[in-house]
C-alpha cells in the first residue's frame, strides 16, 4: 500500500498498525474543508448523520445508548510499576495490556477505512504546542478531530521534515464481515473497552468506545494524562482549567484560569457574560489549559484545543448566550434531541418545551414521556473560533499571563459561595482536598460526593500524590509570581432543594472580589477555610438575594466542616508516603483552626 507520508516513524507505525487491524482501507486526512464535506456526505447518505434544516452545515448523531460518556473504570494508566500509576487510576502492567488489547486490535477494522489524523495541539508552531496522529476506524472522531484539533497540511509538513508526535491508536472495535450490515453507531461492549495510557512511552492506545474523551485521543488522553506526566518531568502544568480574560472597567486585565470537575460549570464560566457595569470577559479555553513559566517569571497559559466540546443540556440564551451563539452553524450535536421542524433541543433550552420531538435514542418524545428528550451528556462540538467572545489573543503562541487560580465543584452543602487560600501552600491543599457531586460526564452513579482534586482524577497520568509535589514545586519556583488561590461554590442548596446563588452571569460578581483581592482593594474576614468576603465587600448591586440565603450562601459551620474531616483524613491516607508532608501539616493545622 503507497502511504504518502514521509516520517519514518510514522509510516512505520502506520504499516504495523494496519498489519494489525487490517483495515480495507487507508486514508491520511489532510484537515481540509472538502475532506470535512465529503466525510459528512458520506456519514449522511448512510443515515448516520442527520442534517439540521435549521442550522447551517450542522448535524446531528445518534450514540449507542451503551456508549454516552466517558468510561473512567475502563481507563487505565499503564506505567511498569503499579506504584506510578497511583491509588486514583486503574493499572494494568504494559505487557499485559498491551498483550490484551493487540488480541482485541488484530482484524478490529475488516470491513473499515483507518483514517490517519495529523493534529496540533495547540497553535501550530508554538513552542508550548505538540503534535498527535491520531489512527481511527471512526468517520465521526475525524470530523470531530477537524473541529477540535489543528488537522492540517502544516502538521504534516513538519512531520515530514522530522519532527516528532504522540501516537494515538483507536478503534471503535466493530470489525464489519462481509456482508455485514453495520449499525449507526458500532462499538464494543463496556467490557471490552480499554482506554489506556503508556506515559513512559507517550503512548495512547483506545479500544471499543466512539464518544467524547474515550475516542476523540487529542483531549483528555493526549491534553491531559500524557500531557500531565511530561509537564511534570518538564516542569510545567497540563491541568483540566477553562482559561478567560476579564477587564476592569479602568481596562486593567485579569486572566483566570479554573479548575471544575466534568460538567461543573468550566465552559458556562470560560464565556461568561458579567451582569455589573462596565466588566468585559472574553474566553481563551473552555476545559484544558497548558502552563509554563515565562520569561517574565509569571505562568503563561494557552488553551491546546481549537474547538469546544461542550455539554448541551442547561445551554440556553438566559444561561449561556455566547454559547449558543457558537452554535449557529458548523456544528456537530450528538445524543440531543431533534424537533418536527428540523432543530436540535435540550433540556433547559429557552422558550417552551417542543409538543413532540425524536429523542436522543430515536423515539418519538412528548413532554408527557418519562425520559429526558437529550441525553444528560449530550454534546456540541463547535469551532472555539466561531464565539462571538473569543478572545483576540486565544491563539497567542505564549499564552497569557495567569493571575488567579479557582478550585471548586458541585456542593449542594457545606461549601460556601467564595473564599481565599491563606497562600500558595494552603491553595494546593484546597486544590488537594476539593471534593464535588458525581455528573453524568462518566460513565456510573450521578450525585454522590467525591473527592476529586484539582478536577484532575479521572485525567492524571502519574501519581496523584506526586502531583500533589508538583504543585508544591511549581508554587515554590514561581514565588510571589504565584496565581493567588480561590475556591468557589455556585451549587449550594437550600433545604427547599433550590439553588441559593443564581450564577453564570452573577458569577461576575465573585471574580470582581477576587481582582479586587489581587489589587489589596477587597475586604475579607478570616475564617477557619479560608479568607471570605467581608461583609459588603462582594459587589451585590442590582441583585436582590433575601439576608438568609445570603448568610447561609457564606456560611462556614465549624460542625459540618469537622464531619468532613474523617473523609479528608482518609482520602490523604491513600497516597502513603507519596503525600507531601507540607499538605499533611495542612490539614493539622487546618483541624486547629475548627476546634
Ligand atoms: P465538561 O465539559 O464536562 O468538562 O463540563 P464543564 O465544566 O465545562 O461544565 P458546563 O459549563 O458545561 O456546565 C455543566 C452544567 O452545569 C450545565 O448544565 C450548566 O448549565 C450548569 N452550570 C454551569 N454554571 C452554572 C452556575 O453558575 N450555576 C448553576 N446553577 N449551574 C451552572
Ligand atoms: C469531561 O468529561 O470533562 C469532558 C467531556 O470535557 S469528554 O471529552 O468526554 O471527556
Ligand atoms: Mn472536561
Amino acid at each position: 500500500m503507497n502511504i504518502p507520508v514521509k516520517n519514518d516513524k510514522l509510516r512505520a507505525w502506520i504499516r504495523e498498525v494496519a498489519d494489525l487491524c487490517q483495515p480495507d482501507d487507508i486514508y491520511v486526512c489532510n484537515g481540509s474543508q472538502e475532506e470535512y464535506t465529503s466525510m459528512i456526505m458520506k456519514l449522511t447518505e448512510t443515515g448516520i448523520a442527520i442534517p439540521l434544516k435549521k442550522r447551517r452545515n450542522s448535524y446531528l448523531f445518534r450514540s449507542d445508548p451503551s456508549d454516552v460518556a466517558r468510561v473512567e473504570d475502563r481507563t487505565y494508566i499503564s506505567t511498569p510499576s503499579r506504584d506510578d500509576a497511583g491509588p486514583t487510576n486503574h493499572w494494568i502492567a504494559p505487557g499485559e495490556l498491551k498483550k490484551i488489547m493487540t488480541g482485541l486490535y488484530r482484524g478490529c477494522m475488516k470491513g473499515r477505512t483507518m483514517y490517519v489524523i495529523p493534529f496540533s495541539m495547540g497553535p501550530v508552531g508554538s513552542p508550548i504546542s505538540k503534535i498527535g496522529v491520531e489512527i481511527s476506524d471512526s468517520p465521526y472522531v475525524v470530523v470531530n478531530m477537524h473541529i477540535m484539533t489543528r488537522v492540517s497540511t502544516g502538521v504534516m509538513e513538519m512531520l515530514d521534515g522530522g519532527a516528532d508526535f504522540i501516537p494515538c491508536l483507536h478503534s471503535i472495535g466493530a470489525p464489519l464481515e462481509q456482508g455485514q450490515k453495520d449499525s449507526s453507531w458500532p462499538c464494543a461492549p463496556l467490557e471490552k473497552k480499554y482506554i489506556s495510557h503508556f506515559p513512559e512511552e507517550n503512548l495512547i492506545w483506545s479500544y471499543g468506545s466512539g464518544y467524547g474523551g474515550n475516542a476523540l485521543l487529542g483531549k483528555k488522553c493526549l491534553a491531559l494524562r500524557i500531557a500531565s506526566a511530561m509537564a511534570r518531568r518538564e516542569g510545567w502544568m497540563a491541568e483540566h482549567m477553562l482559561i478567560l480574560r476579564l477587564t476592569s472597567p479602568e481596562g486593567k486585565q485579569y486572566h483566570i484560569a479554573a479548575a471544575f470537575p466534568s460538567a461543573c460549570g468550566k465552559t458556562n464560566l470560560a464565556m461568561m457574560q458579567p451582569s455589573l457595569p462596565g466588566w468585559k470577559c472574553e474566553c481563551i479555553g473552555d476545559d484544558i489549559a497548558w502552563m509554563k513559566a515565562g520569561p517574565d517569571g509569571r505562568l503563561h497559559a494557552i488553551n491546546p484545543e481549537n474547538g469546544f466540546f461542550g455539554v448541551a443540556p442547561g445551554t440556553s440564551y438566559k444561561t449561556n448566550p455566547m454559547a449558543m451563539d457558537t452554535l449557529k452553524e458548523n456544528v456537530i450535536f450528538t445524543n440531543c434531541a431533534l424537533t418536527d421542524d428540523g432543530d436540535i433541543w435540550w433540556e433547559g433550552m429557552d422558550g417552551d418545551e417542543p409538543s413532540h420531538a425524536i429523542d436522543w435514542k430515536g423515539r418519538d418524545w412528548t413532554p408527557q414521556s418519562t425520559g429526558e428528550a437529550a441525553h444528560p451528556n449530550a454534546r456540541f462540538t463547535a469551532p472555539a473560533s466561531q464565539c462571538p467572545v473569543i478572545c483576540g489573543d486565544w491563539e497567542k503562541p505564549e499564552g497569557v499571563p495567569i493571575d488567579i487560580f479557582i478550585f471548586g465543584g458541585r456542593r449542594s452543602t457545606v461549601v460556601p459561595l467564595v473564599y481565599e487560600a491563606f497562600n500558595w501552600e494552603h491553595g494546593v491543599f484546597l486544590g488537594a482536598t476539593a471534593a464535588s457531586e458525581t455528573t453524568a460526564a462518566n460513565i456510573g452513579a450521578v450525585g454522590n460526593l467525591r473527592r476529586d482534586p484539582f478536577a484532575m482524577t479521572p485525567f492524571c497520568g502519574y501519581h496523584m500524590g506526586d502531583y500533589f509535589q508538583h504543585w508544591l514545586d511549581m508554587g515554590d519556583r514561581l514565588g510571589d509570581r504565584s496565581p493567588r488561590i480561590f475556591y468557589v461554590n455556585w451549587f449550594r442548596k437550600s433545604d427547599e432543594g433550590k439553588f441559593l446563588w443564581p450564577g453564570f452571569s452573577e458569577n461576575s460578581r465573585v471574580l470582581k472580589w477576587m481582582c479586587e483581592r489581587v489589587d489589596g482593594r477587597a475586604r475579607a474576614q478570616e475564617t477557619p477555610i479560608g479568607l471570605l468576603p467581608a461583609k459588603g465587600a462582594l459587589d451585590m448591586t442590582g441583585l436582590y438575594i433575601s439576608a438568609d440565603d445570603m448568610e447561609e450562601l457564606m456560611r462556614v459551620d465549624r460542625q459540618s466542616w469537622t464531619e468532613e474531616i474523617p473523609d479528608m483524613e482518609q482520602h490523604f491516607s491513600r497516597f502513603g508516603d507519596r503525600l507531601p508532608v507540607r499538605l499533611s501539616r495542612q490539614l493539622e493545622e487546618f483541624k486547629k483552626r475548627l476546634k
